[in-house]
């Protein structure tokens, strides 16, 4: 992408709304734009962070098994009083009613509908398990909506729902939804510590919250140090497996790490002195076993295997799709701006042209970017008439995590510059030289 043809409305100012640096940058990179309290538009670069985001959940969720669907944004309120949720959500839940007059809703979650799908289409055990998903639009008539995409009231979330016979098999569904969340956040380049949480208007006892650990966050967290040595890293992992799940699932979650809604002190003095810490976090995904809740209240039942009719065991996965933008950028940016991990990055790399309408430079740029894209990669060449320093500085707030820069000194050399925008260092190499080692870092 040519960045004289792209649009992205990059802000010289500091917007005077934004409290928090996440939120900063993302509206003077010109990622997003307010279109009312708590709902943004997404422009390119923000809806291109959001795609790769994204592609990584689908990504995790078809390789521990979990089937994508959709489900419409707005519902009907008949569901939702079967369950006896339209009352309980309370003024969070925006109402709407239609021109026969019905009552509708824009969906806060969707447990309802999915049971609902669910006990119309499955009827026996052999159907189970289960386990479909999607990435849809959420509302949430939030009191504060703040700090941007971190609480809107239109947000995107991934929902996942899983059916099971028995409570065993759907706390194996609880597990594989935590080694998943962890491999998807890792790939984000993030840390998200489950932690014991509270499971609030979703119901049922068993449920964590990943948390990302950031000053601006909105939870408290309290949590024994240890628990920040622990990756999950490149292994494999059979999500099949339910030993294999359930031994993540104690490694994960047998330190101390809770929020402020289910804090023990009493427990938390139990860790030693020097590792006790208390912080602020961010909440980028939650996941829940509730058992018969919907399934109940809805007569959602199938047939066993000795043909009696049982009511199905369910929980539900949340992950913060929109909020996961603000998330990253909390954890990775610096006075410059942001600087995306590789794996979310909206570019692959940054292109300068330090003196653009010299005829070898514009030349050399023109390769270096077609050699980029003939990699399979997605380079964003900075081809406008500019000063060198607007360009640098326009490529750090926008955060690709690689800059190659290109001038007629340097050509003269037959070399570029390549910088890394997390260290900022830079080496001198050919032009080649330079595609070879971006190819290689993402792996292309
Ligand atoms: C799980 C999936 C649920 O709604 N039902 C379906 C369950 N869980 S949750 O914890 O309430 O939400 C899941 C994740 O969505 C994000 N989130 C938000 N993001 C931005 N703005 C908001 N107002 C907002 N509310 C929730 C959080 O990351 C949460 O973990």
């Amino acid at each position: 992408m040519r960045l004289s043809r792209y649009f992205l409305p990059v802000l010289k100012e500091t917007p005077s709304e934004a409290q928090i640096v996440s939120h900063r940058y993302m509206l003077r990179a010109g990622m997003i734009k307010q279109a009312s309290a708590g709902i943004y538009s997404w422009l390119p670069l923000g809806f291109k962070v959001l795609q790769k985001i994204e592609n990584i959940i689908h990504e995790e969720q078809a390789r521990a098994g979990h089937i994508p669907m959709l489900m419409p944004t707005i519902q009907s309120a008949d569901l939702w009083r079967e369950s006896g949720r339209y009352d309980d959500y309370g003024q969070e839940m925006l109402r709407i009613k239609d021109r026969h007059d019905r009552d509708m809703l824009f969906t806060p979650t969707a447990e309802e509908l999915i049971t609902d799908i669910f006990r119309a289409n499955v009827r026996s055990y052999k159907d189970l398990p289960l386990t479909m998903y999607q990435i849809q639009w959420k509302f949430r008539d939030e009191i504060r909506p703040r700090f941007g995409v971190m609480r809107g009231r239109e947000f995107y979330m991934k929902d996942g729902y899983n059916f099971d016979l028995t409570k065993e098999d759907a706390l194996h569904a609880y597990n594989r939804h935590l080694v998943s969340y962890l491999r998807t956040y890792e790939r984000m380049g993030l840390q998200a510590i489950p932690m014991r949480a509270d499971s609030g208007p979703i119901g049922g006892d068993n449920t964590h919250e990943f948390l990302v650990l950031a000053e601006t966050g909105e939870s408290e967290v309290f949590y024994d140090s240890e628990i920040t040595d622990l990756k999950f890293g490149d292994r494999e992992i059979d999500f099949d497996d339910k030993v294999a799940c359930q031994s993540v699932l104690e490694e994960f979650t047998s330190r101390y790490a809770r929020t402020d809604e289910t804090h023990d002190e009493a427990l938390f003095n139990d860790v030693p002195e020097d590792r006790r810490r208390t912080a602020r976090g961010i909440e980028v995904g939650q996941i829940f076993y509730f058992g018969t809740k919907y399934t109940d209240a809805l007569n959602a039942k199938v047939q066993d295997a000795e043909g009696n009719e049982v009511a199905v065991h369910m929980g539900s996965h949340g992950i913060g799709v929109s909020r996961l933008l603000g998330a990253i950028i909390e954890a990775s940016h610096d006075d410059n701006g942001i600087i995306w991990p590789e794996g979310v990055t909206p570019f692959h790399a940054g292109i300068i042209n330090l003196r653009q309408g010299d005829e070898g430079t514009d030349t050399a740029c023109d390769m270096l970017e077609k050699a980029l894209i003939a990699k399979g990669l997605d380079p964003l060449y900075d081809d406008r008439d500019e000063r060198a320093g607007g360009k640098f500085a326009t490529m750090d707030l926008i955060g690709l995590p690689w800059r190659i820069t290109v001038g007629p000194r340097g050509l003269k050399n037959g070399v570029v510059e390549l910088t890394s925008r997390r260290t900022g260092e830079s080496e001198e190499m050919t032009a080649e030289a330079a595609v070879d080692r971006i190819a290689e870092i993402y792996g292309v």
